[in-house]
């Protein structure tokens, strides 16, 4: 038969039975007929690439491998939601609506936890897969988009349109993902949108294609649609995914009484729903009730509380940190919780758990907290049936056996022995992290092995690991290529700023923020070094506890000698400044209250930032600026009574722009 109207042939059937599989749930044809017909193509491509087309089923597989994302900037805004928490939020938003649409209806859908997309489709044929960004500015992903096998390669009936969605992962293929990445020992995802959006982001679409991505569509627009009733209706005929439990009501009260009926529902549906997306059913409606610069006014999101499951509580261990805190961690019988596979959570400390009177075999309670911490909520002490055992805090470590020491008036036990190996060990896990030196390939497992091996106790050691080669190579598991990427990865880490150096050693309360802000300050290690309470204090955001153990740090000798060693190892001890541009607000204390008309906080504060200056949540004497945005707090009152600079957002946008 002639190579092209077979490949013609080929796409015809092979984009039927995927849509009937993936898109309507309704499969027609065995996975081994379907996997032949596509070998059969795959096979013609190969010997024949011309016939290979944008729209060729084989692009499910993958294999175009980007070397960077490109930016991609949509047409029309990619709104987000305003968040509801409670019903009488939701009765506001109605009252709100029917204001100026007395007459509105509503649609209400899932509110599917994944990532927003963008689809866009020429001559029929899917063009553009991109992510929504910030709403104006998204990322180009068509590759894997393209590998998704619920999204329309080609379109029954041709057209040039865009639609948008939301692309999500399936609770099961979350499991499978999981389970394959702790046996590689990979970092876990931690919840379905978290390995969404990782996949999505991946330059290989090879990887993309084999993690089970899946699609909800939600908006199209065009003039013969009226509702968003119709447009649900009509995407699902021209061949989208479109989740299937809408709902039209007619007043608040029943968009409630769906809401509870979705909650009920919501353990059992096999992918992440965190709310309910409420519209003004009414097309027409939604240009007359307007939006803000953020969100849409004619819609809303109702977010549903944290998802609480029981389990039972196995046991308790003990872990002990890189500042030798002890911190008790519950693990109990494996549960799902909004997406995730939970099986341990920490305790804090041991007033937490007194506090909460948890036994051991306890039922508890257990729900992510901010969606993604898992905690225990508290014991279900109704359920005790004599067998639990009341909980004892530990008096030694238990890793090195020494006494185990709490401060006056703080909650946490510590192991004050410097040589105790768990300390040690994760203080070099810490070093070697993404967020500290982020020495690539120095993982966990790896610094663990070289440590019990003796090649690594201190964070000096990791730059000698070089001249140990001939030893290394003798570790199991460490071949000569990976032993080459880890000594190469370590001198390249050499370069990094000096504020990863001062995250990565790990002093108490110096956390990434905090060390960006005393190297802007000191702009060098000496300078640090030397660095005087009082000055450390009067930086914004920097209290005296954080103030205390720099200089305690600082004035330890054998701190001082590390540092020492680490500057004649050739580690990098200056902080560049990077892009930042001086400007009216380099190194001003800046503090906003109410909402500003022109941009959201977060990009105030990264604007402010790039200039050097900071934008912190709290006034007080040390700041200079306050930023005065529509519908001020009691922040205002305050700046003004301490005689801080008032600045109007015009005049702000103004400086800004200088
Ligand atoms: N996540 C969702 C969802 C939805 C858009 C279009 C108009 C305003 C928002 O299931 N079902 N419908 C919409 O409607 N948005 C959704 O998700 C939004 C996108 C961006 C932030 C939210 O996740």
């Amino acid at each position: 038969m002639d190579k092209a109207l077979r490949v013609k042939e080929l796409h015809e059937i092979l984009n039927k039975a995927s849509e009937a599989y993936y898109v309507y749930d309704k499969p027609f044809m065995e996975d081994y007929e379907y996997d032949r017909l596509m070998n059969e193509l795959i096979k013609i491509e190969e010997e024949n690439p011309e016939l290979k087309t944008l729209d060729s089923p084989t692009n499910r597989i993958g294999g175009e491998v980007l070397t960077k994302f490109e930016k991609v900037t949509h047409k029309v805004k990619m709104a987000s939601l305003a968040d509801a928490f409670s019903y009488d939020e939701l009765r506001d938003f109605d009252k709100r609506v029917k204001e100026v649409a007395p007459n509105a209806t509503y649609l209400c859908e899932l509110k599917i936890d994944g990532l927003s997309v963008s689809l866009q489709y020429e001559d029929g044929i899917l063009v553009l897969g991109a992510t929504r960004g910030n709403g104006l500015v998204g990322e180009n992903i068509t590759h894997n988009v393209k590998t998704i096998k619920s999204v329309p390669l080609r379109l029954k009936n041709g057209g040039n349109i865009e639609v948008r969605g939301e692309i999500f992962m399936p609770k099961k293929s979350l499991i499978a993902l999981n389970l394959e990445r702790e046996e590689n020992e990979e970092e876990l995802f931690a919840n379905c949108r978290n390995a969404a959006a990782g996949s999505v982001r991946q330059l290989d679409s090879k990887i993309a294609a084999k993690r089970n991505l899946d699609t909800f569509i939600y908006y199209y627009m065009d003039d013969s649609i009226k509702t968003q009733e119709e447009a649900l209706i009509k995407m699902h005929d021209m061949g989208f995914k479109v989740n299937p439990l809408y709902k039209h009501c007619n007043t608040i009260e029943d968009v409630i009484r769906y809401i509870d009926s979705m909650g009920e529902k919501r353990p059992t549906l096999e992918y992440d729903i965190d709310g309910i997306v409420i519209k003004v059913n009414e097309i027409e409606l939604h240009s007359l009730i307007g939006e803000t610069v953020k969100y849409p006014k004619w819609a809303i999101a109702y977010k549903f509380p944290p998802e609480e499951v029981v389990t039972k509580l196995l046991s308790i261990d003990f872990q002990v940190g890189r500042t030798g805190v002890i911190t008790p961690v519950a693990n109990f019988k494996p549960v799902f919780v909004q997406g995730s596979l939970i099986s341990k959570a920490t305790l804090h400390n041991e007033d937490y758990i007194l506090a909460k009177d948890i036994h051991i075999n306890d039922d508890v309670i257990i729900r992510k907290a901010g969606d993604v911490i898992p905690e225990v909520v508290k014991p279900v002490i109704e359920n005790r049936k004599g067998d639990t055992i009341p909980f004892k805090m530990i008096d030694v470590c238990p890793c090195c056996g020494s006494i185990l020491e709490r401060k006056d008036g703080e909650a946490d036990w510590y192991c004050l022995n410097p040589n105790c190996s768990e300390k040690l060990i994760n203080k070099l896990i810490h070093f070697a992290s993404k967020p500290a030196y982020n020495i690539d390939s120095l993982g966990d497992k790896l610094c663990e092995q070289l440590f019990e091996a003796g090649f690594i106790k201190n964070i000096s050691d990791i730059f000698n690991l070089k001249y140990n080669y001939s030893e290394l190579i003798k570790l199991p598991g460490l071949g000569e290529k990976s032993i080459d990427h880890l000594i190469d990865a370590i001198e390249e880490s050499k370069k990094n700023n000096l504020d990863q150096l001062i995250f990565g050693l790990g002093i108490r309360h110096c956390g990434a923020k905090v060390s960006k802000l005393l190297c802007k300050k000191f702009k060098n290690m000496d300078n640090l070094i030397n660095a005087k309470y009082e000055d450390i204090i009067a930086i914004g955001d920097i209290g005296d506890a954080i103030a205390y153990e720099f200089v305690n740090y600082m004035s330890d000798p054998i701190n001082l000698m590390e540092i020492n060693t680490l500057k004649a190892l050739g580690l990098n001890m200056e902080y560049d400044m990077g892009d930042i541009k001086e400007n009216y607000f380099t190194n001003k204390k800046c503090v906003l209250t109410g909402t500003l008309s022109s941009m959201g906080r977060s990009d105030a504060k990264k604007l402010i930032e790039s200039f050097g200056g900071n934008l912190s949540d709290s006034v007080s004497k040390k700041t200079d600026i306050l930023i005065l945005g529509e519908n001020p707090g009691s922040k205002y009152d305050k700046a003004k009574s301490l005689g801080i600079y008032i600045m109007e957002e015009e005049e702000f946008l103004r400086r800004i722009k200088e």
